[in-house]
Order: C-alpha cells, then structure tokens, then sequence
C-alpha cells in the first residue's frame, strides 16, 4: 500500500460510520444523477449545453459537507452535482434541465444555470471567470453587513487564467475577505492541459502575488477535501484570510456531453477513469476497513437509482413554462407585442411541435 492509501485508509477509520456511509450515498447520488443526465441528452430531453460532473464527486461531497447553511456558493456551469450535494432535491433539478416550469430557475436557466436563493446556491454561470467577482461581491456584502458565513468561489482550472480571477484575488486579499477559491483542477479547459495553458501549472500558488494562501488537495479523496475546506473556511471567516484551493480530480468525460474527447489518448482516459475514480475508491475503502457490506453498497445502488428514476419521471410529467409568462423574471420591461417578440414566441411554438 502506498503511504497516501495507507492516511486515506487511517482517516476512514477514525471516521464515524454513519458520516461514511452518508458521503457514500450523496456521491453515488451525484454519479448516477449524471450518468442518467447524458442518457436523458441523448434522449433530447435536455438542451443546450451540458457539463457533468463524472470524476469530480468527491470534491463536491468533500466541499459541501464543511460549508454551513450561512455561506453562498458560486459555481460555473458545471454545476449539477454541487446543488444536489446542497441537498436541493433532485426532481426541481431535472426539471430545470428538461426547461421545465417547475425547474429550479423555472425552466428559463437550464443546465448551466441551476440557482436556488434559499439554498445560497447562487448558480451556475456560463461565463469563464464570470461567477469569481459576483463571488467576492457577495463576500464584500457579507463582510460589510457583519453576517456570518463564508462565500465559495467555485472555478474551473482554466478559469485561473482569465483576468477577473487576478481582480477578485487582489481585493479579496486587500479587503480581508471571507472567501475561498475552490478550484476544480479536473486538467483540462476543453481541450486545453492545464500546461498548455497555465506558465504555472500548480494552480495552488497563483496567489503568490497577492500573499493568499494556496494548497493542493487530492480531490478523490472526500475527507481530505472536507478537512482542508473546513479549516480554510474557518480562518477565511474567523480572520478574514481568503485561499486557494487547487483540488485535483480526473474528468471522466469530453468537456461536455457532446465533446467527443478527440485529444486525449482513449487508453489514458480509460486507465485514468479507474485510478482516479473516487466513487469506486471510496466504495473500496469501506469494505476493506469492514464499515460496509456488500449488501448496503446494494441497497444504496438500488435506493440512488429510484431517486434519479422518480426525478427524470418529475422532470416528465412536468408541465413546460408558459407563453404568458415569457417576460416574467426579466430586468427588462417585457414588450410582448413587438414583432421580434412575436417572432420569438413562433419560434419556440415551432420547436414544440405546436
Ligand atoms: C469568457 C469565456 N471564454 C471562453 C468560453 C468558452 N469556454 C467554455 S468552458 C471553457 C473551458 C473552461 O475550463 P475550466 O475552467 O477548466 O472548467 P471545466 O470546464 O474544466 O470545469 C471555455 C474556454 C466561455 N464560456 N467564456
Ligand atoms: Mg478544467
């Protein structure tokens, strides 16, 4: 046994066993929630762009558990694992992805931008970087209003390489504010390695300039993600001290459901698929250590698959949003009987088949 296999197993085993099992049950949930997601984009259910999050399940769990119901979370579009790990309920979360009117954001965000307020879920954006400096905003606010609570900036690997992340980190850093950067380092920004694209390929130290505190953290491992977050957390709250978290993870798949993953070598893809799978790993562990049986990892398989089944039957049987409400949570005053407004409604009519 390697030396880190032999500290995750150690870990396991000073850790409660209904905490295990639990992690266990929400990263599975995030798995097959997924799998069925690209099955269902297949299918047409779904639209538009769509990113999973296959390989990266116990980063999401790991970061979810530390946080408190106080903090708020950004994410960019890659995002469905991390408001199901929020404990949203799955069925509004399909539903969003089938456009549906009884979707988390009504059916008008869809799979890039699931959002839930009273969750302080503050969404998906499609915009690299886009979703860094609301973040800091939203830490300024925090600050500034004296409330408690953390802000997690979540971003892709890529996403460090675009200007606002510098931006948000300077005043961040200048302002001493309760953030973290929680950066999914999955190595790749759509066909791009991180080495081709970052000088610095430690994501972890790109806070050099602006003095924050930056660490890598293997992020198939969900108790080493939780650990770091919630001491990060707590000094990011307590001190104002924001960080950079550089969490390594292995992407399953092409960037999103419709990439045909051409640039990387299949046999990498597919060793690299079971080193780094962190549901199976974790799956592994407990059953060596002797804290599951064969029979739960069975019965959780079999109660995760009839949550997913009963979510994409929600998302079915709901009903789609109305013409009527078309200009309904728009900033803008709607002008329903412009001709580009009509010309928009047939076009949508059209798309229905009606
Ligand atoms: C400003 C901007 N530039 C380019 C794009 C196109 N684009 C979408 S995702 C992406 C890659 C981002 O990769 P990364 O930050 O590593 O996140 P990942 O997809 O791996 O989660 C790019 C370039 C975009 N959406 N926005
Ligand atoms: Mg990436």
């Amino acid at each position: 046994m390697t030396k880190a296999a032999e500290a995750a197993r150690a870990a396991v085993e000073r850790e409660d066993g209904g905490t295990l099992r639990r992690y266990y049950h929400q990263m599975l949930l995030l798995r097959r929630f997924e799998e069925r997601v690209s099955e269902m984009y297949v299918k047409a259910k779904i639209g538009g762009y769509c990113h999973l999050n296959l390989g990266e399940e116990a980063s999401i769990v790991g970061l979810m558990d530390a946080l408190t119901p106080d903090d708020y979370i950004f994410t960019n579009y890659r995002e469905h694992g991390y408001i199901l790990a929020r404990g949203v309920e799955p069925g509004p979360i399909m539903a969003e992805l089938f456009g549906k009117e009884t979707g988390v954001s009504g059916g008008r965000g869809g799979s890039m931008h699931l959002f839930d307020a009273k969750a302080h879920f503050m969404g998906g954006y499609a915009i690299v970087g886009g979703q860094v400096p609301l973040a800091v905003g939203a830490a300024y606010a925090l600050k500034y209003q004296g409330k408690p609570g953390v802000v997690v900036a979540q971003m892709g690997d890529a996403t460090t390489n675009i200007g606002a992340f510098y931006e948000s980190l300077n005043l961040a850093k200048l302002w001493k504010l309760p953030i973290l950067f929680f950066i999914v380092n999955n190595g790749y920004g759509m066909g791009t390695s991180v080495e081709h694209g970052s000088s610095e390929p430690n994501l972890s130290k790109k806070g050099g300039a602006f003095r924050i505190h930056g660490e890598r953290i293997d992020g198939t491992n969900v108790l080493a993600v939780r650990d770091a977050v919630r001491r990060l957390r707590q000094k990011a709250e307590e001190e104002g001290e924001p960080a950079i978290l550089d969490v390594t993870s292995f992407r399953f798949r092409g960037h999103s459901v419709i990439d045909a993953d051409r640039y990387r070598d299949a046999d990498a893809v597919r060793r690299g698929r079971e080193t780094f799978d962190p549901v199976r790993k974790f799956a592994a562990i407990l059953r060596d250590t002797g804290i599951v049986e064969d029979a739960f990892l069975k019965e959780t398989a079999e109660l995760v698959d009839r949550m997913v089944q009963d979510a994409i039957d929600f998302a079915n049987n709901s009903p789609e949003p109305k013409f009527e409400d078309m200009y309904t949570h728009m900033y803008a005053t709607p002008v329903p009987n412009t001709p580009d407004a009509q010309d928009a409604i047939r076009a949508v009519k059209i798309n229905r088949g009606e």
